[in-house]
């Protein structure tokens, strides 16, 4: 039987990812949990670079990203102080491989959150929510990946912007998104895409950090998961995503 060289294969993603170089498929068939296990070894690199971790990222949430990636299951990924982007900044194409953008909502924990909890456990646990958007970017060539590859490319999470932080109390059920390229939409979709509603992902959240023998803690940002398909951005675009009663954010695509 061979052996599967975890930390190589986290190595291998971390440079693609620090260096915006494109890398085939992982050769060997692995496991979800040794997917995990990669992509913990390779955020661990970043750590180590002195990165913060600062919360997580959900995946596949809706039923638009499941239908677009081919998939059926709800993935997870790790966030860290390097990627956020400031609301209204700018970010350059040629940090990336091939980044896309989704329109998400992002909650903000108030209190240590790990485990079987229920949707108003959940709640009470964060101390704000915020329109949000993520900007995935697949180490892979092409874009083609299994679902243990996307897992170990810490499920293809590049960066985020959050917007203005509302209110926890903000009635989250089926809010209006636009997602638009210079004021052109280019998705619409609802906070009801992402798992009916998307307190549902910050139950699972918990749910999954403790499952990895981790919890959510003050402070941290949980990234519900995109409402809509995924769009590739372009250089010299203004990214904006306007969501009812949360407000809007955005970001700028420099060359
Ligand atoms: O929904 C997600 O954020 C998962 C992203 C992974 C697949 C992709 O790169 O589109
Ligand atoms: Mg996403």
């Amino acid at each position: 039987m061979s052996t599967i060289d975890l930390d190589a294969l986290a190595g291998r993603l971390d440079d693609a990812a620090r260096h915006a170089n494109a890398t085939p498929q992982l050769e060997q068939a692995i496991d979800l949990d040794q997917a995990y296990a990669i992509q913990r070894l390779s955020i661990g690199r970043r750590l180590a670079r002195g990165e913060r971790r600062i919360g997580i990222k959900m995946g596949f949430t809706s039923r638009a990203k499941m239908v677009q990636m081919g998939v059926s299951d709800m993935i997870w990924g790790r966030l860290t102080s390097a990627m956020q982007v400031e609301d209204g900044a700018g970010i350059r194409i040629s940090d990336y491989v091939h980044p896309r953008v989704e329109p998400e909502v992002a909650f903000l924990v108030g209190r240590p959150l790990a485990g079987a909890v229920t949707a108003p456990q959940a709640l009470a646990a964060i101390d704000a929510v915020a329109p949000a958007l993520e900007i995935i970017d697949s180490r892979y060539e092409n874009f083609r990946f299994s679902l243990t590859d996307v897992v170990a490319d810490n499920s293809s999470s590049s960066g985020f912007v959050v917007g203005p932080w509302r209110s926890p109390a903000t009635d989250l059920d089926n809010l209006g998104m636009v997602l638009d390229f210079d004021g052109r939409p280019q998705a619409f979709g609802s906070t009801a895409a992402i798992l009916g509603h998307p307190l549902r992902s910050l139950v699972a959240a918990a749910r999954v950090v403790a499952e990895a023998g981790e919890s959510l803690q003050p402070g941290d940002i949980v990234l519900a998961g995109g409402a809509t398909a995924a769009c590739a951005l372009r250089p010299g675009i203004h990214v904006s995503l306007e969501v009812e009663s949360l407000g809007r954010c955005g970001f700028h695509v420099e060359d």
